[in-house]
């Protein structure tokens, strides 16, 4: 059943909301999986089980959450370093991206990429890059593929706030509007690039501005809010899946946790973090309409965070015992010039 529900958060977007209790309650288990998941990997991190770089989305869970509820199977995606959400999203298996956090074998890509460096061609997701913007070109040259096959599928590019001050962002922009490919932009604005604020990094900050030049369309929307962002994402895919065209969507949402694990959080407060975490949680908002809406009961969210812990359990499982590559793999899987 279908029912129109009042928001009773403070979406800029929306007043009213057609939901089913079924929807709702997968995305709030899919954000949560994606939360579990980031506290488990930061933990590991401390203990010095993952190297390297990690970046950890908690806090953002609402944006892929929402957007990818939308997509279609043909549909590719394609995002920055901050990806292991858009990975579970994707429906990519946890063990996978766990064991490849860990760098072993059964990971993703075979333990050899680590946080930022994760593909699943069947699941058309085509990473995970860690230079800042460079999936931008990338996965226009995706669009212009779904647009070459004509298999009516587009790419949703994801990239953040800091990303949209890159050159290359423009010249993909250019290209995308000109040859009309199927290219939805989302720029995930959390307010920062490292340790930069907005009000510092971006001239002009309405950021779904940002294609007027070449006629792009742009919208903004509540990226606390999942069923804001699903609601925008709808009517953006469909505005870029029709028109094959591309669009801007830009998600304004927060990070809770620092840059990357290491971040001296010098440049915003505490009571900052503190206001977005208590009053604008994405997944509290849908957990306080789910029993204000639906009456969900007491049990259902326990049991929800029981399977949740248990699957987050399996892939820590999975990823310690997986073994690490052998050296034979080190030459493996890469593009030596001959
Ligand atoms: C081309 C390039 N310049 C600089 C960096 C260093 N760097 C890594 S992340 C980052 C900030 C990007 O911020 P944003 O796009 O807002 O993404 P967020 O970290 O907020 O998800 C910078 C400057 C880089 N990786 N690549
Ligand atoms: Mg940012």
């Amino acid at each position: 059943m279908v029912t129109t529900v009042s928001q009773k958060t403070n979406s800029t977007v929306l007043k009213t909301v057609p939901m089913t209790q079924a929807e709702l309650l997968k995305y709030y288990r899919d954000m949560l999986l994606i939360r579990r998941f980031e506290e488990r990997s930061g933990q590991l991190y401390g203990m010095g089980l993952i190297a390297g770089f990690c970046h950890l989305y908690i806090g953002q869970e609402a944006v892929v959450v929402g957007i990818q509820a939308v997509l279609q199977p043909q549909d590719t995606v394609i995002t920055a370093y901050r990806d292991h959400g858009h990975m579970l999203a994707c429906d990519m298996d946890p063990k996978g991206v766990m064991a490849e956090l860990t760098g072993r074998i059964g990971g993703y890509s075979k333990g050899k990429g680590g946080s930022m460096h994760m593909f699943s061609r069947e699941k058309n997701f085509f990473g995970g890059h860690g230079i800042v913007g460079a999936q931008v070109p990338l996965g226009t040259g995706l669009a212009f593929a779904h647009k070459y096959r004509g298999d009516g599928g587009i790419c949703t590019i994801y990239m953040g706030d800091g990303a949209v001050n890159q050159g290359q962002v423009y010249e993909a922009f250019n290209m995308a509007a000109l040859w009309k490919l199927p290219a939805l932009y989302i720029i995930e604005n959390n307010g920062y690039s490292m340790g930069t604020s907005i009000t510092r990094h971006a001239a002009g900050q309405h950021l779904y501005e940002r294609g007027i030049a070449y006629g792009i369309p742009g919208e903004e929307v509540d990226g606390m809010d999942v069923l804001a962002v699903k609601a925008a994402a709808e009517k953006a895919v469909q505005y870029v899946r029709e028109t094959n065209s591309p669009m801007i969507l830009e998600v304004k949402t927060y990070r809770y946790r620092g840059h990357s694990m290491s971040d001296p959080a010098k440049y915003r407060t505490k009571e900052e973090v503190d206001n977005m975490r208590q009053n604008f949680d994405p997944i509290e908002r849908a957990k306080a309409l789910l029993i204000s809406e639906f009456s969900v009961a007491d049990e259902t969210f326990s049991s929800i965070e029981k399977e949740i812990k248990e699957i987050v359990l399996e892939s820590v499982e999975f990823a310690q015992t997986s073994p690490e590559p052998e050296a034979s793999e080190l030459m493996t899987d890469i593009l030596i010039n001959p």
